[in-house]
Formats: structure tokens, C-alpha cells, sequence
């Protein structure tokens, strides 16, 4: 089973492809986020997908009333992502609004330092309305794994765990899966080396020996 997530922030279309074509083998799924969207517009999700046919996950980090969510994730799922990424912080109309679309990954907790100014401390609520809304899955720190562990002790059965932080935030890949997560989500450690294949291949290797 794959468990690595390529966070794809770079800006140019030509890149994406062929970073996606050449680590393809190692990926479950890629991730995009507004640096790529905005560089090389939406129609990129499709060209990934035909490219690197694996799932597309699209990182919006959505957080606004139902009705824009709504309209954002409608154009993003028409685009051809498999799952969206909401904030759990502005309530669960407004995460119902996308997931009513399609398969949404809630914020529970992240990675950064400022993440425990106001997100930690209310994560709790946060795995609560997971609990009820039921996504595809959460995202949770790889750079606080006992953070990992406590979200999962109280998250529901079946709901995935996604963690960012891993590489140049200063996180471990296995201790991640140890931890709880399901999937680990790599960026620049991937997209920055000279040999993107290569590294995704030692992180694939890293948590097939993790389980
Ligand atoms: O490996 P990196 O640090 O280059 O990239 C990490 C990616 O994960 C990047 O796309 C971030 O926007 C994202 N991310 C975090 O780094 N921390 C978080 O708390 C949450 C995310 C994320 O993916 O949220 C959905």
C-alpha cells in the first residue's frame, strides 16, 4: 500500500508534470495548493491526473460560508480533484456545503509553530465535528507526533490520517505512520532535490518499512 502524498508547490506547469511523471510510482496521491493553481490554473488537475493517474487532492484550505465554499469546491471537483481540503474552524455548514459535493480532509491541527497559537487549542472540537461530519480524513503535524497519536486515540474509526510537516518542517516520516497516520504528505524535499524519483522512492521505502 502507497502512503506518500506529493505536495506539488511549485508554480510552473511544465515542472509539475514532469516532477508527477517522475515520481509517480512512489505516490498514493498529489496534493496541489494555490502556488500551482495560481501558476499554472486549474485545468493542471486534469493534465496530473492523466499524467501521474493517481488520485488529486486539492488543497484550498477552505474557509468560508457555505455558499462560497460551495461555489469554490463545485469548480475544483468539475476540475477533477478526488478530494478537497476545508477547514474544520468555520463550522460544520460550511464543511457539509463542500462535502455534499465530494470527499473532503478537515484541518484539525497544523504543522507550523503559530499552530499553537489558536488551532491546537481547539482541536478537540475540531476531531468532534470530524467525528459527526465523517470525511475521507483529517490533517494532523508530523512535527508533533504525539499530536498524531492523541487525534487518533479520539478519532473515529475508518477517518484517514494526513500529516504535513514531514522533511524540511523538521518531521519523520516513520515516526508519523507510527504515530497514527495513514498518509504522509512530502514537499520540497521531494520537488527541491536534484532527483525528485529518487527521494520519493527513500520516503515510499521509509514507510513501507514503517508499518
Ligand atoms: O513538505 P513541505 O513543508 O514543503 O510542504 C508541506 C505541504 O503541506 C504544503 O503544501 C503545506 O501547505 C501543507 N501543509 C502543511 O505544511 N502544514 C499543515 O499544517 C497543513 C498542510 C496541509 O496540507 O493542509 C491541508
Amino acid at each position: 500500500m502507497k502512503r506518500l502524498v506529493l505536495a506539488l508547490d511549485v508554480y510552473e506547469r511544465e515542472r509539475a508534470l514532469e516532477i508527477a511523471r517522475e515520481t509517480s510510482d512512489y505516490l498514493w496521491a498529489i496534493k496541489v495548493n494555490w502556488p500551482l493553481i495560481l501558476g499554472a490554473g486549474l485545468d493542471v488537475i486534469k493534465e496530473l491526473k492523466e499524467t501521474a493517474n493517481v488520485p488529486l487532492i486539492a488543497d484550498l484550505k477552505l474557509a468560508d460560508i457555505p455558499n462560497t465554499n460551495r461555489l469554490i469546491a463545485g469548480k475544483v471537483f468539475e476540475a477533477g480533484a478526488d478530494y478537497v481540503i476545508v477547514h474544520g474552524f468555520t463550522g460544520r455548514d460550511s464543511v457539509n456545503a463542500v462535502k455534499e459535493l465530494g470527499e473532503v480532509i478537515i484541518v484539525v491541527e497544523m504543522s507550523h509553530p503559530g499552530a499553537e497559537e489558536f488551532i491546537q487549542p481547539v482541536a478537540d472540537g475540531l476531531i468532534k465535528l470530524a467525528n459527526d461530519v465523517r470525511p475521507f480524513g483529517v490533517i494532523a503535524p508530523a512535527t508533533r507526533p504525539e499530536r498524531i497519536s492523541y487525534i487518533r486515540s479520539k478519532l473515529r474509526d475508518g477517518i484517514k490520517i494526513l500529516t504535513p510537516g514531514v522533511g524540511a518542517q523538521g518531521g519523520s516520516a516513520k515516526k508519523a505512520l507510527e504515530a497514527g497516520a495513514d498518509y504522509v504528505i512530502v514537499g520540497r524535499s521531494i520537488y527541491e532535490s536534484k532527483n525528485p524519483r529518487e527521494k520519493a522512492r527513500k520516503f515510499h521505502e521509509e514507510l513501507m518499512g514503517a508499518i
